[in-house]
């Protein structure tokens, strides 16, 4: 049983204002932002540690890369690269850790080893999913995409990106809920850059409040994303560590409760920072 509702309602009652704050970790050779870095366990090992020390609440496992035009990861593969991964950090901390798949097993097999969110871009449409999440108590965080992996940013459309986003998070909630989940059990992510222009994101950031209105929670990943390149002229992944701390802050002025970042200790610091002086 793991509510994210309560989850975040502690952390708040710790330190006010304060979002849960979720640390990236991609076990994957092509992660665009770490260029596999961090494949070695070794590497691994290191990164949770150092993004534990940052602050960080909860640690996002992946395996399979879900950026534009990414090559898809086979299941066994995806489940040799997260699993270990899940064991080493249950055994060694009390961290949250959440399972960033869209594949029914992965889920499955990363709740059995103790994973308490599952992250899937996919807001749970896969056969089975909510199934999973419903029988093992978990929490799920449902992102909005538009389009297939290989072919969302080829040319994005919609008649309004707010009612649309807002529509079909508020249908994919309530068809959990119709499954048996628990309301505090999910939290709800517009899903940047996914299936989006820059003006479609832009228009999303600024009216975060067609989300943060409804009675979930919700989370946010801007982090060093196409997005913030754009704004910032092309700026190279690592020249977005600036420009994705900023956004980050200001998701949680505007209502945000969780943030989704690669750069755990610079996010943590803007944001003690800024909740101290606001
Ligand atoms: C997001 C995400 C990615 C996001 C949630 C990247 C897995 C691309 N982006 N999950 N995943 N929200 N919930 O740049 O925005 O990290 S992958």
């Amino acid at each position: 049983m793991f509510s994210i509702q309560s989850f975040i309602d502690e952390k708040r009652q710790q330190q006010e204002g304060m979002p849960v704050v979720m640390g990236i970790l991609n076990v994957t050779p092509d992660s665009f932002s770490d260029g596999g870095q961090f494949v070695s366990s070794s590497a691994v090992e290191r990164q949770v540690l150092s993004m534990l020390a940052a602050g960080a609440d909860v640690i996002d496992v992946g395996g399979e890369s879900t950026r534009p035009g990414a090559k898809k990861v086979a299941l066994t593969e995806e489940l040799e690269r997260v699993i270990p991964v899940i064991e080493w950090i249950k055994k060694r901390f009390d961290t949250v850790i959440s399972i960033d798949t869209y594949k029914t097993e992965v889920m499955q097999e990363a709740v059995n080893y103790g994973a308490q969110l599952i992250n899937d871009v996919n807001a749970l449409q896969a056969d089975g999913a909510i199934a999973v999440a419903v029988n093992s108590g978990v929490s799920v965080c449902l992102m909005h995409k538009q389009g297939e992996f290989s072919s969302m940013q080829e040319a994005p459309f919609y008649n309004d990106v707010l009612v649309d986003v807002q529509g079909f998070l508020l249908e994919r909630a309530h068809c959990c809920e119709a499954q048996g989940m628990a309301k505090n059990k999910i939290i709800l992510d517009p899903g940047f850059g996914f299936g989006k222009t820059l003006a479609h994101n832009e228009e999303l950031f600024q009216n975060l409040e067609v989300l943060t209105a409804l009675s979930y929670p919700v989370l946010v990943g801007v982090s060093r994303k196409r997005m913030i390149a754009d704004i910032l002229n092309g700026a190279t992944v690592l020249e977005r560590v600036s420009g994705s701390v900023a956004a980050a802050v200001l998701a949680v002025l505007k209502g945000v409760n969780m943030v989704r970042v690669h750069d755990v200790k610079e996010t943590v610091d803007a944001l003690n920072v800024t909740m101290r002086l606001i």
